[in-house]
């Protein structure tokens, strides 16, 4: 199998970055695999190129996308004497992880294998104490991993190193945090060509024209307090430079030949005057000209003054988190937003004229059928372009995890139950609200996006999307998977 190295004058440790095998059918279930993206592992790709600063010889695997299996990895580490290994992994990939951690160790005891990411940054102890890995890396990683890296090649300990966990005779040690580092431009721009680009695509709901679609970090950390969602980045905003911004982005136009860029961030929109002066950065560079870009943002903090300069600048999409259309449950996940402001709000957006992508959660705590019912309706009523229910599911790191592991309402501690379109798959769910039952939340998420989708007027808006023969095959099998939803299963 084919993977890029950049090779430097020192070579030790050598190092292996994995994204774990993950499938779209693992994520999504056999039905809506057709729909998932693979997005560049971009976490590895900042740790690769911190790491490449100090000269290592470096290498990543992105298995789902390269087809990478667990024994392809473990003669890989054997041929090429691989010394230090890490692995990204988020929940549902627990279990992966851990079989190929163990196999790894099993051929190869002598590699040193390091777990980051959102799952391991919240359960530090219980992940290395089961999966048996040799390190955790607790939240940012780029220069914990140096400093790890550094220490192995010195053959120094590892205590002074702040923020992970690591094994010491027969002990577990955890070090010190690690602040966040304040200047993200330190960090150099994440190692792409180290990663297969020509193998990534968005999920379809991103995607304007096709072709490739980018993804640039620009900024990290909220200081918002939804109860369902993990902080692996903290609660300050912190943002890339725009020129470090507009870089990246042409890098993507002109190397990589990205068609529409994804703006990735926790909260885009949270600072007025970074967002208006990157907008200005990006008409100044005539970023607009060349490309279209999506966003994910929070609606509170979006001002028609905002969107209108966002427009002007590229972007045609905007991702929002609506949750539910039931005011008592969005105080209860502690949203900090109405209905009524919500409506507004999307009002605006409508009228300056860039699309909508809306999330809404199913199954949240004391959510009835009604409440769900009503959601849908809200949905319905807020006509964003794309609408996306998933089940709740208390991710480890979420403070609704730590609620409902006390209250003893989790019933699975199986992570590769922990997806968000269980729905759509023979897994079990880990939390389903008091009142409602496995069925019942598993068939109200595949009813939701049948009656959002399966309107007239959504019809003619796909009609107007479709560019390629691809597009009008995604949207056939679509189709057809909504209609094979029984009736029967859920009705009002
Ligand atoms: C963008 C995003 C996505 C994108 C792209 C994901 C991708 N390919 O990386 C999409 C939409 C595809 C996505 C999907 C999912 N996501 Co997501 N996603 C995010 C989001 C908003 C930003 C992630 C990001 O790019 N961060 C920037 C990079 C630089 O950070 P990073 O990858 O975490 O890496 C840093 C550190 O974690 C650490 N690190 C990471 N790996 C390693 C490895 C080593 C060896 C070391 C030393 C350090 C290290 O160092 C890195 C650099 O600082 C986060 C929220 C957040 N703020 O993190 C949620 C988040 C990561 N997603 C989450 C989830 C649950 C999912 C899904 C499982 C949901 C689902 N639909 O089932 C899927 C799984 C997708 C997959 N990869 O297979 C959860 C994870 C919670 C958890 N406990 O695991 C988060 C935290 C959101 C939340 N609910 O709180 N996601
Ligand atoms: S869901 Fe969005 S707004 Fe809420 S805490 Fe997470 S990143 Fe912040």
């Amino acid at each position: 199998m084919f993977t890029k190295k950049e090779k430097s004058s020192s070579l030790t440790p050598k190092i292996l970055l994995i994204n774990p095998p993950y499938t779209l059918e693992e994520r999504y279930g056999k039905n809506l695999k057709h729909f998932g993206g693979n997005a560049e592992p971009l976490g590895l790709a900042y740790i690769a190129a911190a790491a490449l600063q100090d000269g290592h010889e470096i290498e990543i695997i992105d298995a789902p996308v390269q087809n990478f299996t667990s024994e392809m990895i473990q003669k890989k580490i054997i041929n090429e004497k691989i010394e230090l290994v890490g692995f990204t992994m988020l929940t549902p990939m627990y279990n992966n992880v851990k079989r190929i951690v163990g196999d790894i160790k099993q051929n190869c005891p002598e590699t040193i294998i390091v777990i980051g990411g959102a799952h391991a940054s919240a359960l530090p102890e219980e992940t290395i104490s089961d999966i048996k890995n040799d390190i955790v890396c607790i939240g940012e990683g780029e220069n914990t991993f140096r400093e790890i890296a550094k220490a192995i090649e010195e053959k120094k300990d590892l205590t002074q190193i702040k923020g992970i966990c690591f094994r010491q005779n027969n002990q577990i040690i955890r070090t010190a945090p690690r602040p966040f580092e304040k200047s993200l431009d330190v960090f150099p721009p994440p190692a792409r060509h180290l990663l297969p680009m020509d193998k990534y695509f968005l999920t379809a709901t991103r995607v304007k024209k096709s072709g490739y679609c980018g993804t640039v970090i620009v900024a990290r950390g909220c200081p918002f307090g939804c109860s369902y969602c993990s902080h692996p980045f903290g609660r300050t905003f912190r943002a890339h430079s725009p020129e470090r911004i507009v870089n990246e982005i042409n890098e993507l136009i002109e190397k990589y030949g990205a068609v529409q860029i994804n703006l990735e961030a926790d909260t885009l929109t949270i600072n007025k005057d970074f967002i208006m002066s990157l907008c200005d950065k990006m008409i100044e560079n005539n970023i607009h000209k060349k490309i279209k870009w999506t966003c994910e943002s929070r609606i509170d903090t979006l001002s028609e003054e905002m969107l209108v300069k966002m427009k002007e600048a590229g972007c045609w999409q905007i991702s929002i988190g609506v949750e539910s259309g039931v005011d008592r449950l969005l105080k209860i996940i502690n949203k900090g937003e109405t209905k009524k402001e919500i409506e507004e709000k999307v009002k605006i957006i409508h009228k300056v004229g860039i699309s909508i992508r809306a999330f809404f959660m199913l199954g949240l705590p004391s959510e009835t059928r009604e409440d769900s019912f009503e959601t849908i309706k809200f949905a319905q009523k807020l006509n964003p372009d794309w609408a996306q229910f998933t089940i709740t599911i208390p991710y480890p790191g979420t403070p609704l995890f730590d609620i409902l592991k006390k209250s003893e309402e989790i019933n699975s501690f199986d992570w590769k139950n922990y997806k968000t379109w269980g729905g759509w798959t023979e897994d079990n769910i880990p939390y389903i609200t008091k009142g409602r039952t496995l069925e019942e939340l598993k068939s109200m998420q595949k009813y939701a996006l049948k009656k959002f989708y399966l309107r007239p007027s959504m019809f003619i808006k796909f009609f107007k999307r479709i560019d390629s023969f691809a597009t009008l095959k995604k949207y056939i099998i679509g189709l057809l998977i909504l209609l094979k939803v029984n009736k029967s299963q859920t009705s009002e």
